[in-house]
């Protein structure tokens, strides 16, 4: 055997990897080779074409994201896991309310899965303590979705989003990668599942058409639109934002991966995102599942740090969040006297030369919108 071939030889058995992971509550676990991704032409095309929308952070480590061997030195394994974070129960909107997309309703998962990353990073590390171990959870420019797959975690659907066999896509994504040596969980030459067959379901219900499929354009996604743009959202598609005041989950409700049959419900959300992170917000309501956008487009500092303790939602900045109020409220202006409050409040922001420019000029733009 070659010095190589030897360093190549797994040291610690993955099954004891997976058992770790399991042991820190992650529904699913699996262990991918590091290698380049088969999908970089499909990249640069989606760069190339600008569907990346506003997020130019992508941009800086386009090469980074094609090989995850990039990300650390002599990377060879990637363990991968997931937590359920919703069951996808239907949702039961106030009116006057916007809705929050389903995996920020709980504790913020970049801190609830970074947290158990690390422990099964300390337990590897006690026996390997010369390798190296980098946990990520979405902020490391790797395709945890296309890594997940190569893991055996689940298959991709149309919608770009990963698919558990049995439990669905209401899934969040994490993985180590490291330099220990170790096998594979899916057999290298089985070929990827195609999870979808004929199904348009999501491509037809996405409200702004984002989805061709395997391709999300990132610059109609209402996701990007509430969560990560800080500019003006296009007010050609402020109609079909709907109440969604942060996030989206259209594509997701419509899936029949996610019907709720016996067995899918069977499968555990992690407790952490089971409940509201905090108790009570003046607002919200008591599921976390959405807000009142009245309250939210008077916001201040004091009262959206509040509202966000522990939450993902701290992504949207102050403006963002208000903006996106006045869009949503702007969806429900027919709902009565709700909806004539909701009107006032907005003519308000829109004549108060205070007001910060962001949520000022979407005012302008919605009620322009109302007159023609
Ligand atoms: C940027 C980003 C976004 C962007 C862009 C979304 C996108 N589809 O890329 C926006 C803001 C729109 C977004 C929205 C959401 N996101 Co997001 N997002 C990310 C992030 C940070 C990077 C994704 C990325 O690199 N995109 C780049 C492009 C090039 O990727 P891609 O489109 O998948 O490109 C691949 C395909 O084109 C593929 N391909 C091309 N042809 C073909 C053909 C076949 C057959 C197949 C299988 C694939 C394929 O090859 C390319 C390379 O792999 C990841 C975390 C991470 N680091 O991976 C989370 C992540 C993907 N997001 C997540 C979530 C939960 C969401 C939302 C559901 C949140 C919400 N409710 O609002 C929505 C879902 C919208 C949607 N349908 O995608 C989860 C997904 C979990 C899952 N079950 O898959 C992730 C993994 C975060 C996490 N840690 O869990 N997100
Ligand atoms: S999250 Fe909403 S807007 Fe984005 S692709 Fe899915 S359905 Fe379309
Ligand atoms: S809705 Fe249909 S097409 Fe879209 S991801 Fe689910 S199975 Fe695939």
């Amino acid at each position: 055997m070659s010095r190589s071939d030897e360093t190549m030889t797994p040291t610690v058995p993955a099954d004891w990897v997976l058992e770790l992971c399991h042991e820190q509550g992650f529904v699913l676990a699996g262990v991918a080779a590091a290698e380049a991704s088969g999908r970089a032409s499909e990249q640069d095309a989606w760069f190339a074409d600008g569907r990346h929308g506003s997020m130019a952070w992508m941009e800086r480590h386009v090469e980074i994201r094609k090989d995850v061997r990039r990300i650390i030195d002599g990377a060879r394994s990637v363990i991968c896991v997931a937590d359920r974070y919703s069951l996808g129960e239907k949702d039961d909107v106030p009116a006057g309310f916007g809705r929050v997309a389903r995996y920020a309703r709980g504790r913020d998962y970049h801190v609830v899965m970074k947290r158990r990353l690390h422990a099964v990073c300390d337990a590897l590390a006690s026996k390997e303590p010369d390798h190296v171990f980098r946990a990520c959870v979405d902020s490391a420019p790797i395709h945890e979705r296309e890594l997940a797959e190569s893991a055996g975690l689940g298959s991709i659907g149309k919608h770009t989003l990963l698919i558990a066999p049995g439990t669905g896509s209401w899934i969040l994504l994490g993985a180590i990668v490291t330099s220990l040596p170790l096998q594979p969980t899916r057999a290298p030459d089985l070929p990827k599942d195609d999870p979808c067959g004929t199904c348009t379901r999501c491509i037809d219900a996405c409200p702004t058409d984002a989805i061709e499929p395997w391709s999300i354009d990132a610059g109609r996604c209402i996701s990007e639109m509430t969560i990560e743009r800080r500019g003006m959202v296009d007010p050609g598609l402020h109609a079909d934002v709907g109440d969604w005041l942060f996030g989206c989950d259209v594509c997701q409700e419509v899936c029949p991966h996610n019907a709720m049959t016996t067995r899918n419900q069977a499968i555990q959300v992690h407790q952490a995102y089971a409940n509201p992170p905090t108790a009570d917000v003046e607002g919200r309501t008591p599921d976390a599942s959405a807000f009142d956008l009245a309250t939210v487009m008077e916001w201040g500092p004091a009262e959206r740090s509040e509202a966000f303790t522990s939450s993902a939602m701290k992504r949207a900045n102050l403006e963002m969040m208000r903006r996106n109020a006045v869009i949503a409220a702007g969806n429900a202006s027919s709902q009565g006297d709700v909806g004539a409050n909701l009107v006032s409040k907005i003519e308000s922001i829109a004549s108060d030369e205070g007001e910060a420019d962001l949520v000022r000029s979407t005012a302008v733009d919605v009620l322009a919108d109302r007159q023609g």
